[in-house]
């Protein structure tokens, strides 16, 4: 538990929506489970709308609220601004956080453009020569099973990669008259499902492995290009209305990888796996080993060992609940498992950890910048269709 006299780290928070709620209930349950160096104090919920923002930072646990970010950076009682506002904000607002002399966390992706991404790399750079941190939120990589995946093969247990395998399946938009929301508008969330849940993949197949992406070919399709207008505008981010509206960004990703070691990989984001709800399906093949995860049954880590004699190999499912695993010691006893949210939770954790060490948090900015280039990448070979061989039908 932590003890009452932990030196602070008040937090004011942009947004108040899915992620505002998730980053909310992190910041209140971390130092209740961590023993934490620091203590985080919800100071301050920021959002546009009084009646709402005020109402939110009731429920959700904030001292106090405002209806302009910009108050966040020049209150003396604000140490870090978490942002959890839509991609086409992210720049402006952890660039002057940043510059006003406050951590900054941010939600993925980073940016909606390589270019706003590497303004916020240069800005964090900038402003960790005088000990002022940013992190990009990433959170799947603190579920234990994925932290547990990557030990594996840091450890050398898979030995050279071969393959790597990765799908995020959603389908919350498979039927076309779900209405528009400003996920599927490009200039506030500067892709579809590439940088939504795309960027998920991409982080975690590089932090599994620890090598990069080198080279990608792909494919982007919009399958639904008009929707009904949403009658209440907050679903729209601020613009609602009658009739239809254009989809502007791409509803499914498929592309093809290398990576750094040699590997082959192949992706898949989507919004239309109908049936599949938050499926991240990740399997790598190694020369020694192989693991496979899927975050709808996210407690657990399949692993090959390739050391098995074959009379008893075969994937042995891993229930990653034990308190030797990543995180779970702070947690439920063996066998009881943990959530969604808990992800979240143990960014708050390694955050907090790093700022009180001094040392820098990750995923850094400069790793978000990476993510944003092979989302970059993705969209130009999908336009220039470069590698696709048509079939004549
Ligand atoms: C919508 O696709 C979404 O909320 C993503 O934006 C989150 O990053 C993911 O964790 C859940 O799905």
């Amino acid at each position: 538990m932590t003890s009452p006299s932990r030196p602070t780290l008040r937090v004011g928070l942009i947004g108040y929506a899915f992620m505002g709620a998730a980053h909310s209930h992190a910041w209140r349950t971390a130092p209740r489970f961590f023993d934490l160096p620091l203590v985080p104090e919800l100071t301050v919920l920021a959002g546009r709308d009084a009646a709402r923002v005020t109402d939110a930072a009731g429920r959700l646990g904030w001292s106090s609220s405002e209806t302009d970010w910009h108050r966040l950076l020049e209150r003396d009682d604000v140490d870090l601004v978490d942002i959890c506002s839509p991609g086409d904000t992210h720049a402006e607002m952890a660039i002057a956080a940043l510059a006003a002399g406050k951590h900054v966390l941010c939600e993925k992706p980073l940016a909606n453009t390589v270019a706003e991404a590497e303004a916020m790399a240069a800005a964090a750079e900038r402003a960790a020569a005088s000990g002022v941190r940013a992190m990009v939120g990433f959170t799947y990589r603190r579920v234990p099973a994925i932290a547990l995946a990557a030990r594996l093969v840091a450890d050398g247990r898979l030995g050279e990669i071969r393959h790597v395998r990765a799908q995020y399946l959603q389908d919350w938009i498979a039927d076309p008259a779900a209405p528009m929301s400003w996920r599927l508008q490009k200039e506030k969330a500067g892709s579809g499902a590439l940088g939504d849940i795309g960027a998920h993949i991409v982080d975690l197949t590089q932090f599994i492995t620890g090598q990069r992406i080198t080279g990608v070919s792909a494919v982007l399709e919009t399958f639904v290009r008009k929707r009904p207008l949403p009658a209440s505008s907050g679903k729209l981010g601020g613009v609602g209305g009658e009739g239809m509206g254009e989809v502007t960004v791409d509803d499914a990703a498929v592309f093809l990888g290398r990576f750094t070691g040699g590997a082959l990989a192949t992706f898949e984001a989507t919004r239309f796996a109908l049936g599949r709800k938050n499926a991240i399906r990740i399997e790598v093949n190694g020369s020694a080993g192989s693991l496979a995860f899927d975050f709808e049954d996210m407690n657990v880590l399949h692993f090959f060992d390739g050391a098995e004699p074959a009379a008893t190999a075969g994937f042995r499912r891993i229930v990653v609940t034990e308190p030797e695993h990543p995180y779970v010691g702070a947690w439920w006893p063996a066998g009881h498992g943990l959530g969604y949210e808990h992800g979240f939770t143990h960014q708050v954790v390694d955050l907090v950890t790093a700022l009180a060490e001094g040392s820098q948090p990750t995923p850094s900015f400069a790793d978000g910048l990476q993510v944003q280039r092979v989302l970059e990448a993705v969209e130009r070979s999908a336009a220039a269709r470069s590698t696709w061989t048509d079939i004549p039908t």
